[in-house]
């Protein structure tokens, strides 16, 4: 299959008990085989999505004041989450101090209205919310990745290591994914090249052939965003399917979120993740996000089960 890579079934180590209290516990997980992109979905590849069938991301409609009761009505614009470097030093326990809402933001305008991706065809596509990318992946004939189908494809064979491609962040020094040098969120190095998204494919594949899994832009899963102590990875009881399905969309809602949205799993961290902020440049590293949310350093990519 064209730009995707085939991947075994396998039973492999899910998870980490070395890391964040949400990767654990590292447990067993058996996957059947798939295929999946080598690649994040590009701006170039989501253009010909748009042009085909003239899908609008939620970023680009305003939201309906009905799903968001107490909604700040200045918010209720077409607008997405861009990450905008404070000026100075910040606390680095209030998010908001560098995402910011952007009227305007979208696809075509990763930094807000001004910006553009003329240049960037072959950046990973951005500012795609759940429905986006499950649009683009049902048009294409391919699905979105489970967390446990993505997390074995990242690992590229190495169970338990802790990156993608061994247990050093920069074997010889090198760069082998797109993160965030030096001390996040004021002051960004770019030691590996890149202060935002990076070309699909120019740092190294991992041992299966796959590009950019860890870091570039973190990644959409369909997993709703649960514990793994509570989730029911795999194939244990298949007559409770549609039980669980609702089970996992209640339980992976924020119980502070007067919107109540549901969230699923984002993976292998992005070009802001920092050794002083966020170390989730690593297969088990895993988010909850919320459905309706897109950002600047978010995008997807597919696979085909076989
Ligand atoms: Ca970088
Ligand atoms: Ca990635
Ligand atoms: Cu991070």
């Amino acid at each position: 299959m064209d730009g995707m890579v085939s991947i075994s079934g396998a039973t492999f180590l899910m998870g980490s008990d070395r890391h964040y209290p949400e990767e654990a516990p590292a447990h067993e997980v058996t996957v059947e085989g798939f295929w999946i992109d080598a690649c994040p979905v590009t701006n170039r590849e989501f253009g010909r999505f748009v042009r085909k069938t003239g899908h609008v991301t939620v970023a680009e409609r305003a939201p309906d004041p009905a799903d968001y009761p107490g909604a700040r009505p200045d918010l209720l614009v077409p607008f997405s989450t861009v990450f905008v470097a404070p000026a100075q030093r910040v606390s680095l326990t209030d998010p908001y101090n560098w995402w910011r809402p952007v009227p305007g933001a979208d696809w075509r305008h990763p930094v807000g209205p001004g910006s553009s991706i003329r240049n960037v065809p072959d950046h990973p596509v951005v500012h795609v919310a759940w429905a986006d990318a499950a649009a683009y992946a049902e048009w294409a004939g391919k699905q979105i990745p489970t967390e446990a189908e993505w997390e074995l494809a990242a690992r590229g064979g190495l169970d338990g290591a802790e990156f993608a491609w061994g247990d050093e962040l920069n074997p010889d020094g090198r760069w082998m994914a797109n993160t965030w040098q030096g001390e996040f969120p004021v002051q960004n190095t770019q030691e590996d090249g890149y202060e935002r998204t990076s070309p699909v494919g120019v740092f190294p594949a991992n041992a299966y052939g796959l590009y950019d899994m860890i870091g570039n832009v973190w990644e959409w899963t369909s997993d709703w965003y649960t514990g793994h102590a509570v989730s029911t990875h795999g194939c244990c009881s298949p007559d409770r399917g549609d039980d669980r399905e609702a089970d996992g969309r209640e339980q992976s809602i924020d119980r502070r979120d007067p919107a109540r949205i549901p969230r699923r799993v984002m993976k292998g961290g992005s070009h802001l993740c920092a050794p002083n902020y966020c170390r989730r440049y690593r297969p088990s590293a895993r988010m909850a996000q919320p459905v309706d949310t897109s950002t600047s350093h978010l995008g997807f990519r597919c696979v085909v089960r076989q």
